[in-house]
């Protein structure tokens, strides 16, 4: 029996796609493995929210609409550096789907993100230019949500940004480490870790729910 999550708080699910899980596009070292435990973590809040990473063909984050550029180099967006992806989670391809183990019966909202062609969407809330919103804080809030507790795929890049984001609308927010898995680009992991603590996330472990 899952031990209750503290009051008004929602689960986010971040990216728990079948192009982050091996095989993938964009394949996550073992992120297939998170999914049992992200199904375990149950029914007890007040709110389920998944997102999923949804990429027109030919979006700008790959590094397929860059002549020349080689994936995971940096190049620069209007709002600054942007990472150069290889293809994935293109709307309506197999990719883009959840994880065919996931149990999304419990979703309450699916939030996509990233389909705005020159704009990536790490964040949950908020798209990379720092300014358009994905409208997911006025919903918590709308449904009096205190505090999120986050798990999912890519721990150093989209849960990551998530998570701060959550903090600076105002949630208090808890990262469940070990339902996370990292792209790990030159340390990015141990660096999201510490750029989450230092912003006031607390870094927990499942045990603490299940
Ligand atoms: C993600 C890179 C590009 C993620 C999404 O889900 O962390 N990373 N798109
Ligand atoms: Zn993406």
């Amino acid at each position: 029996m899952p031990k209750s999550p503290p009051e008004n708080s929602a689960l986010l699910i971040i990216d728990l796609q079948n192009d982050f899980c091996s095989g993938g596009g964009l394949a996550v070292p073992g992120g297939e493995e998170i999914v049992a435990t992200v199904n375990r973590l149950g029914s007890g809040f007040s709110a389920t929210v998944l997102t999923q990473d949804w990429h027109p063909a030919g979006h700008s984050s790959f590094a397929s609409a860059h002549p020349g550029a080689s994936p995971y180099a940096l190049t620069e967006a209007a709002y600054g550096p942007q990472v150069l992806w290889p293809d994935h989670c293109i709307q309506g391809t197999d990719g883009a789907e959840f994880h065919g183990d996931l149990d999304t019966t419990q979703a309450d909202l699916i939030v996509r993100k990233g389909f705005r062609p020159s704009i990536d969407s790490y964040s949950a809330f908020q798209e990379n230019d720092r300014q358009t919103s994905t409208g997911l804080a006025g919903y918590l809030r709308d449904r009096g949500i205190k505090h999120v507790t986050l798990c999912g795929l890519a721990l150093d890049f989209c849960v990551k940004w998530s998570a701060l984001d959550a903090v600076t609308n105002g949630f208090a927010a808890t990262v469940l480490t070990d339902v996370c898995r990292a792209i790990d680009l030159d340390g990015s992991k141990t660096t999201a870790e510490s750029e989450m603590a230092a912003a006031g996330v607390t870094l927990a472990t499942s045990d603490a729910l299940l």
